[in-house]
């Protein structure tokens, strides 16, 4: 099976199966409705002038990307192939947010500032059918060149979240010292991009004037790297140089090939997209399965208060309805005839000797009722709220992770909880996210032969 029929298999099953758990649980559907809708996606990032727009434009075979010395471009573009049949076409961002059949709905909720500097071209190229590239502004060194007028971490976030692969891009001028690049890969890269979508590229070698020239700047850019990433071991970085513009001192030449090597790297995302989709699949399946986890065992502790309840009010009813008319009697002299002497001595029963029965049945089975609701399930809620923690086993650091990032959400379904909600089938909410990751996305997975 071909991978755009696979993930338009997933698309439906995920759909059919899991949106409304997502929903029941008010958990966010569209990051992964996004994922599943469009076509594989790199993001190609890095400092101003490093060669973005040049490396996009020689993938298309095609100046269509604007290039230059100083910071050239201040937007967002979408490259990607027209669908079959349909021409050659330049979008604007008000387009692209509000289309709903593309992946960028939420980025609406970035401004008018952001939706002006973002475009889609759709330019036919057959490389691209499968495939959208997206090419972004320089990032940049001093605050009121980076003052933007929309929140450029956050969009950064959002489409690196988007991405298959996300290229980021050097040069040997400014190997890793922008402040932008900075901020960017040590605090939005690791939270949106796993590492293994995450390629390196330091650019425009030729213009090193030897080798020594050029293991300064690597050097450089592996001290940044690591000082930003915080880890000691250095990833795979490719060394490359556009072979229009520049040309290789002799020495650098080895080099040549690299380039070729990160344009594979980069048609192959396609085949990263299911990978990437089961993979956030499964990151929001166990989130999910952990806040039904916890809202069962919220709701087992509300069901053992609820069935207590109505124990307490049958036989306190029952009490009631047996005794009450005759304490009265003792005490007033009145009713003349009490209901259980009379069914003792087999009198028959009128229907104004069940009158007092009946009703301290039903205001001791009301004062049960009132105590439940009103003191003993807002203490079990407030409990739950104070101990949440409590709620789920933290056993292992993988299980610690996912719970801090939905702890809030079980916060929020725990601040306005309905008594319906304790009778819903949670564990049963469980066992089917289970069956899902067991089941259907083990069977994908060995689909896609991994
Ligand atoms: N010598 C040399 N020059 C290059 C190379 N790649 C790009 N350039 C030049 O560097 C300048 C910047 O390239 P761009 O492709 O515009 O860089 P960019 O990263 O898109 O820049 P912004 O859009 O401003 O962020 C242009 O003048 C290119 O011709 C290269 O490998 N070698
Ligand atoms: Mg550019």
């Amino acid at each position: 099976m071909d991978e755009k029929a696979l993930q338009n298999k997933i698309q439906a099953k995920v759909r059919a199966r899991l949106s409304p758990l997502f929903a029941r649980y008010r958990m966010d559907f569209d990051d992964l409705e996004a994922l599943l809708k469009w076509r594989p996606v790199v993001l190609v990032l890095g400092n101003y002038s490093s060669g973005k727009s040049t490396f996009i434009n020689e993938l298309l075979g095609r100046e269509v990307q604007r290039t230059g010395q100083a910071p050239t471009d201040d937007s967002f573009t979408v490259i990607t192939a027209p669908e079959p049949g349909a021409g050659e076409a330049e979008l604007p961002g008000a387009d692209l947010v509000n289309d709903s059949r593309l992946p960028f709905g939420v980025f609406k909720d970035f401004g008018e500032q952001f939706i002006a500097h973002f475009r889609m071209k759709k330019v036919a190229v057959p490389l691209f059918e499968n495939l959208a590239v997206i090419d972004s502004p320089g990032m940049l060194d001093s605050v009121s060149e980076r003052d933007r007028g929309y929140d450029y971490a956050a969009v950064i976030r959002e489409f690196a979240r988007l991405a298959d692969l996300v290229v980021l891009m050097f040069d040997p001028h400014k190997a890793g010292t922008i402040q932008e690049t900075y901020t960017t890969i040590r605090n939005i890269l690791p939270e949106a991009v796993g590492e293994d979508r995450l390629l390196f590229v330091l650019s425009r070698v030729d213009e090193c004037d030897n080798l020594a020239d050029l293991l300064r700047s690597y050097g450089t850019l592996c001290w940044n790297l690591s000082q930003m990433t915080g880890r000691k071991d250095i990833p795979r970085i490719f060394l490359t140089f556009s072979p229009q513009v520049g040309e290789v001192p002799p020495e650098l030449a080895v080099w040549g090939g690299e380039r070729e090597l990160l344009k594979q790297e980069i048609l192959a995302a396609a085949g990263l997209r299911i990978n990437h989709i089961l993979q956030n699949v499964d990151k929001q399946l166990q989130e999910l399965r952990l806040v039904a986890e916890a809202m069962a065992s919220y709701a087992v502790g509300g069901r053992r208060l609820v069935a207590d309840a109505v124990k307490w009010a049958l036989v306190l009813g029952l009490l009631g309805f047996l005794f009450v008319d005759m304490g009265i009697k003792a005490r007033w002299g009145v009713p003349d005839r009490p209901l259980l002497p009379s069914l003792i001595e087999g009198l028959g029963v009128g229907p104004m000797q069940l009158l007092i029965p009946v009703s301290a049945f039903v205001a001791l089975a009301g004062l049960v009722a009132v105590w439940l609701s009103r003191v003993s399930l807002p203490r079990h809620l407030r409990r739950c709220r104070e101990g949440i923690d409590g709620l789920v086993v933290l056993d292992t650091d993988y299980r610690r992770h996912v719970w801090e990032r939905v702890r809030g959400r079980v916060g929020e379904l725990l601040a306005a909880p309905s008594l319906g909600g304790l009778f819903v089938g949670h564990q049963a909410n469980v066992r089917k996210i289970d069956r899902f990751l067991g089941g259907v996305m083990q069977e994908y997975y060995r689909q896609i032969g991994k």
